[in-house]
């Protein structure tokens, strides 16, 4: 049996780093919590010790059993068993850390506590006495940098050894004397029932009246009698509840330890970071100096460098190079026409359709990348968290769609950090309105041949998204399944600091090459399913090829269906059909349309690439089409994703349902709204559209049924 250490701290304690450097692993190591949601395992790589096994565990302040994180975490601490814990603590938060440690070591496993961030504590000039620290909780501790790698090998080896000796943790902390006659009473009634070892972390938690250690426990009505005597009758001696009791004790205690170890330098002068802070986290100044920096990121990916390196791909590339000289390879050796069809109308097409883009979204991911590397990012959940409590939800409810900006799928999945079920629900519905990567094309599709390249379109689509996600969190906070009181959100702001470039390149090239491979799969696939049904129909009873794709199967399935967005001003079936691939994945949407108005063809030909298709688009029709399919339901992937996340099946239609309706609204009043304003007259279809415009007016004034709680969002620490 390999020997079990877990690692085990609060959120951005560096955990992930440590792990990363004690087990050679590559985990993501982000500053916005609930990144490492579930445990994950390594080797420990060390000349002395062999076969250690590493576990990190979810970052959490407590071992309650409020959050996800924390079951997640005390439940393998309790059942797994491990053979010791390295507990990381923030040398820069010390007394915040303190909290969990005091908790992890009333488990009895042998235990080190690895003081992390030192090179910051000595940086700033504080000063943690780290033998008294040792001597004061009665186990070994260890200043370390994970980020730096120094200490770490001795922290681990010293765990090690300790779990090699079996040597357990025995707390030095001893609380009132009330509080301890309760819990020795109530260690005894448990007698038998729990390992010596955490009868003391048990008794706590029973003190504590924690319903889950009580059901794990299955005592007798008689034995619960006697325990909720002892705990009443302490409850009235100390004049609070059990809880509270045991939180007031601890940070008692806690507040002993930092006097006798902490020194923090007087006259400490305010950090850069603080400075940074104090004009981009600026109440007045937050939300413009961040709607800025997303204008910047998809203009300079869009609209300039992203472009002419895409302009490269698509009017050299795959307009000049790649076409003419595969059909001349194709001719050379005598390929089937059908065949040179297959190749070069539908996956050269399409697949080429889609990779012309992949500059503008390798851009895309760079400047995100740097944003979040350089600490920016985690203020922006900080920032929006002030935002969306006013509305009644969370900033907890941000970070999916922070993380949606690459890829809806971890977005979706990082709603599994949100506690509160209705406000999960909820950010499940709304996470995928964000525009990810791979609907990136599709903004830079219609921004580049439908609007000449302007320079508003690219970042609209982002505050478009931006935008369906508050007037949906208001929405349907005023209704009786979402309303409620926004969670608290605590967060981490770590100190900024330049972007490292590994860092950055290795973001920007796993999120390209996630796109690069889906080219070369599924959209490959879609490509052929969709060149075979245009190109394939019924002439005199006959499946045969036709020469038009007016004449193709897809044509009449297209053409069936394309009424129902005709209202939205884009009845052609080319674009209906389009919308409905991109449910497989949403680059489709691109590959389609380059099958359909002939991407390859047209370029051959000499003339502007995607002239076909700007001339089957207005100006209106097209911002409609690209709201459309940006907020209408996601692809399969992330459809599947919601439904796991969501575990129910009409939770999931309903998401859908309400993303596609939603959308399908939008779009509409965009269109019709805008023939009114441009002078084209007044239809059903305006009617239609201030009757919608007038229902999301009420949706969005009536009044809350619970109001939300108007509390500030807690800043952990800076
Ligand atoms: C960011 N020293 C310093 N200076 N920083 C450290 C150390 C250390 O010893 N150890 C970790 N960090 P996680 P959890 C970041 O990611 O391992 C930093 O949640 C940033 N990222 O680099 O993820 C580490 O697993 C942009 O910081 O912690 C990481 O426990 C700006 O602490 C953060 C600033 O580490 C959390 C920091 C895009």
């Amino acid at each position: 049996m390999p020997t079990k250490i877990a690692l085990a701290g609060n959120p951005n304690s560096g955990k992930t780093t440590l792990f990363n450097a004690l087990t050679g692993s590559n985990q993501y190591v982000g500053n916005w919590p609930g990144v490492t949601i579930e445990k994950k395992e390594g080797k420990l790589r060390s000349d002395t010790y062999k076969d250690i096994t590493i576990v990190d565990l979810p970052g959490i302040y407590s071992l309650s059993p409020y959050t996800l994180e924390e079951v997640i975490a005390r439940d393998y601490l309790i059942t797994e068993n491990p053979d010791a814990i390295i507990n990381i603590v923030d040398g820069t938060n010390l007394e915040r850390n303190l909290y969990l440690t005091t908790q992890l070591a009333e488990l009895g496993i042998p235990m080190v506590v690895a003081v992390n961030m030192m090179d910051i504590v000595e940086k700033n000039g504080d000063r943690i006495n780290l033998d008294k620290l040792s001597e004061k909780l009665g186990c070994p501790v260890i200043g370390i940098s994970a980020l730096r790698k120094a200490g770490i090998t001795e922290a681990a080896e010293k765990a090690a050894e300790l779990a090699n000796k079996k040597v357990p943790m025995t707390p030095k902390h001893r609380f009132s004397d009330e509080l301890e006659h309760a819990i020795e009473s109530i260690e005894g009634l448990l007698g038998d029932r729990v390992e010596d070892k955490n009868k003391r972390w048990t008794a706590i938690k029973v003190f504590e009246r924690d319903i889950k250690i009580m059901e794990r426990l299955d005592l007798d009505d008689s034995l619960k009698e006697r325990i909720e005597n002892i705990i009443d009758g302490c409850e009235t001696d100390m004049d609070d509840d059990s809880e509270s009791i045991i939180t007031n004790e601890r940070y008692l205690y806690i507040s002993s330890i930092i006097k006798d170890c902490y020194r923090r330098k007087s006259n400490k002068k305010m950090t850069t970071s603080d400075k940074i802070d104090r004009i981009v986290t600026n109440r007045w100044l937050a939300l413009p100096i961040f709607a800025l920096a997303m204008f910047a990121v998809y203009y300079l990916a869009v609209t300039t460098v992203g472009t002419w390196m895409t302009d490269w791909t698509n009017d050299v590339l795959f307009g000049e190079i790649i076409p003419p000289a595969m059909e001349s390879f194709l001719d050379s050796i005598g390929t089937a026409p059908w065949l040179q069809s297959l190749i070069l109308d539908g996956i050269i097409a399409g697949v080429g359709a889609v990779l012309g883009f992949i500059p503008q979204m390798l851009v895309l991911f760079l400047a995100l990348a740097l944003l979040e590397d350089c600490g920016y990012m985690a203020r922006v959940a900080f920032i929006m968290d002030r935002i969306f409590r006013k509305f009644g939800l969370s900033g907890k409810s941000f970070i999916p769609m922070l993380i949606g900006t690459g890829c809806g799928v971890p977005g979706i999945m990082a709603s599994r950090t949100i506690e509160n079920e209705r406000d999960r629900r909820m950010t499940i519905m709304v996470t995928t309105f964000i525009p990810c990567g791979a609907k990136l094309p599709v903004i830079a599709l219609i921004s580049g041949a439908l609007f000449n390249g302007a320079w508003w379109v690219a970042p609209s689509a982002y505050f478009v998204g931006i935008a369906a996600i508050i007037f949906s969190g208001i929405i349907l906070k005023k209704t009786r399944m979402f309303s409620g009181d926004p969670a608290p959100f605590v967060m981490e702001l770590p100190p900024y600091h330049r972007p490292v470039a590994g860092n950055v390149l290795r973001s920007m090239w796993e999120r390209g090459w996630s796109f690069i491979k889906k080219a070369g799969t599924i959209i490959l696939l879609s490509t052929i399913v969709v060149w075979f049904a245009s190109s394939f129909g019924i002439v005199d009873g006959r499946i045969v090829m036709v020469d038009d794709v007016n004449d193709g199967f897809l044509s009449k399935i297209g053409g069936a269906i394309a009424p129902v967005f005709a209202p939205l001003g884009w009845g052609q079936w080319q674009a209906t059909v389009a919308t409905i691939t991109g449910l497989v994945a949403k680059e489709n949407v691109v590959s389609t349309l380059g099958i359909l108005y002939g991407f390859a063809e047209v370029a051959e030909d000499g003339f502007e690439i995607w002239g076909l298709l700007a001339s089957s688009f207005t100006v209106l029709s097209a911002y409609s089409f690209l709201v459309f399919n940006l907020l209408c339901a996601p692809c399969f992937a992330a459809i599947g994703a919601i439904r796991r996340e969501m575990n129910n099946t009409k939770w999931t239609l309903f998401a859908i349902g309400y993303q596609t309706l939603f959308a399908y609204a939008v779009s509409l009043s965009i269109y019709q709204l805008g023939m009114l304003f441009t002078g084209n007259g007044f239809g059903i279809g305006t009617a239609a559209a201030i009757l919608i415009v007038a229902l999301f007016l009420y949706l969005l004034m009536r009044p809350y049924r619970e109001r939300p709680i108007e509390a500030a969002s807690v800043q952990a620490s800076m």
